[in-house]
């Protein structure tokens, strides 16, 4: 019996494990919000006042998925391979809201900001997987409404997906590793903090540069996810934390 079993591992990522696939972040000097206003494109009153312009942004980022470059890279493959094969509990948290984790093979994925190829239906509230762009035109396939369709992701003032199965996670996890994210967003800048006042875990930074929340943490390592992910999964897995 592997004695590490029973140790449970939770993992956040944000945008930065997605940039050397070639996604925008947000925050970098050339992220998305140096070009768009979160205001006009990320807010539920954005898409209330011009869901034209709101559906423009999520339909340039849902085609840019369809490029044949996008693809996962060597940091969403190690999160795979940890999954893969550590013998306990893994939840992968992401506010990301592509699919690059599950195409690198990850299973355990909680999308807490929503996914980018899928729609819901303000009407119907039901929720479906969508590639191609949409448009306050397109009917609900399943209650026909028109002009209900809106990205299914979490706009700021919108509550997070998830949470009670996330907070339950940190809780109990033995390690907390945080990549790539600026620790600028909550609630997920505060899960660190959760698990430091109700948790026992371990704590890991593994980003760029030191995130706005990298004090909090036990341990950080600073550089791109492509190397210092893979190294870190290696390490986990042949000796632990
Ligand atoms: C909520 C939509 C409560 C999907 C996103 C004070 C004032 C006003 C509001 C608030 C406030 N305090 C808290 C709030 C609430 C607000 C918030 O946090 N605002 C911030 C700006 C202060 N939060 C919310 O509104 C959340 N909801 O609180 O609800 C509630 C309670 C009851 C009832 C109802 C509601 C909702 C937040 C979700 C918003 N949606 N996105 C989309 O379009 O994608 S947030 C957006 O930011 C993305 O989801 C993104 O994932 C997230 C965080 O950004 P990061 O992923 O960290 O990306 P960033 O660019 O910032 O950083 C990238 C990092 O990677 C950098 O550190 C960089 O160094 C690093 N990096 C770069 N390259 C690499 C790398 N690392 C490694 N390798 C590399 N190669």
């Amino acid at each position: 019996m592997d004695d590490r079993s029973g140790r449970s591992i939770v993992i956040l990522t944000g945008a930065g494990i997605s940039k050397e696939s070639g996604l925008s972040t947000f925050r970098d000097a050339d992220g998305l919000w140096a070009t768009v206003r979160i205001e006009d494109v990320a807010t539920p009153q954005a898409f209330r006042s011009n869901p034209v312009r709101v559906h423009d942004f999520y339909n340039a980022r849902r085609r840019q998925m369809a490029d044949p470059a996008v693809q996962p890279n060597a940091a969403h493959v190690a999160l795979a391979r940890l999954e893969a094969e550590w013998p306990g509990e893994l939840l992968l948290v992401t506010q990301n809201i592509d699919d690059l984790h599950e195409r690198a093979g990850s299973h355990a994925v909680l999308h807490m900001h929503g996914e980018l190829l899928k729609l819901r239906c303000g009407h119907c509230q039901v929720v479906l997987e969508w590639r191609g762009d949409a448009s306050v035109g397109t009917p609900c396939p399943s209650c026909g409404h028109v002009a209900g369709l809106r990205p299914h992701v979490v706009w700021f003032g919108e509550m997070p997906l998830g949470m009670e199965a996330i907070y339950a996670a940190l809780d109990a996890c033995d390690l907390f590793i945080s990549i790539g994210t600026s620790g600028a967003v909550y609630p997920a800048a505060g899960f660190v903090e959760e698990v430091r006042r109700h948790g026992h875990a371990h704590s890991v930074e593994l980003n760029l540069e030191p995130s706005l929340g990298v004090s909090a943490f036990d341990e950080a390592i600073h550089g791109p996810a492509t190397d210092i992910v893979p190294a870190f999964v290696e390490r986990v897995l042949t000796r632990g934390w």
